[in-house]
């Protein structure tokens, strides 16, 4: 079908424009040529969500910002847009990132964060429970943890208890990142801190990290996500690596429309 993006009225529904995501997709709106004329609209993923639900519902295109490990794809069939450019960056990474001097301070949590790796069907395992049993993240995480204690042993194999200290870790505010926050929280907690989890926007998470006004945070998207706020604060901030591998961001559509790749949308 050619038509896909009149019937879109050529906009793709967008998400916080904070998220690294809006970035790489305003980015990508000028790197393809046949995307001249379209235009990124700025929402919330409450929204984005929205759209996408009542566009099924009529079965009528839409274009979105979507991620992975996300529960949209286990409640509508979904496929990415190809990138062949790969303005998106391709596979992508979460990583764990603490505040420089942690390592020193709290050598038990930084073993932990450090040791912290699930797989993409845990988080979303954890993000199915809060969207369709209506479950807190607190409550996901101790049910996913429930069902995971050995791995959960590997992670805090060998390190000592702590006694009330506290620690701080920034997420984003997104489903993904509250999951991976809800575990590692409560991972913390069992292991004796004090654990508060804020809710920031990216730029404010690596800022946090740089100054070190927080501790800690397990929701960096890497490679390309978040690149450009990781080399704002080069050298001021301790990478720890992927904490879960396989996820990835792009332009999101229904299966049912009639395109694979980016470069099928008409001018
Ligand atoms: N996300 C989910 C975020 C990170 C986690 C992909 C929407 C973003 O900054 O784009």
């Amino acid at each position: 079908d050619d038509q896909i993006g009149a019937a879109v009225d050529y906009t793709i529904t967008g998400i916080e424009p904070g998220a690294g995501t809006m970035d790489l997709a305003a980015n990508t709106l000028e790197e393809y040529d046949n995307l001249d004329g379209y235009e990124l609209e700025e929402a919330s993923t409450a929204a984005m969500i929205s759209a996408l639900n009542s566009a099924i519902a009529d079965e009528e295109p839409v274009i979105v910002t979507g991620w992975t490990p996300h529960w949209k794809f286990a409640m509508h069939d979904l496929k990415f847009l190809e990138d062949p450019k790969e303005t998106f960056g391709g596979l992508e990474e979460i990583h764990t990132l603490t505040r420089l001097e942690l390592s020193e301070d709290m050598p038990e949590a930084y073993t932990i964060l450090d040791r912290f790796y699930w797989e993409p069907e845990d988080m979303e395992y954890v993000m199915l429970l809060t969207a369709e049993e209506d479950m807190s993240f607190e409550e996901a995480a101790n049910d996913w943890i429930a069902d995971n204690e050995s791995m959960v042993e590997e992670w805090t194999d060998g390190v000592d208890m702590v006694d009330g200290d506290a620690i701080e870790l920034v997420a984003t505010p997104w489903d993904t990142e509250r999951a991976s926050a809800a575990v590692v929280a409560e991972v913390l907690t069992r292991q004796g801190y004090d654990v508060e989890i804020t809710p920031v926007d990216p730029s404010v998470m690596f800022q946090a990290l740089a100054t070190g006004d927080a501790d800690a945070s397990a929701a960096a998207w890497l490679p390309a996500t978040h690149e450009a706020f990781l080399t704002q604060h080069e050298g001021e901030i301790d990478e720890l690596g992927a904490n879960l591998e396989g996820a990835r961001i792009g332009f999101v559509v229904p299966e049912y429309v009639d395109i694979d790749s980016i470069e099928d949308l008409e001018p």
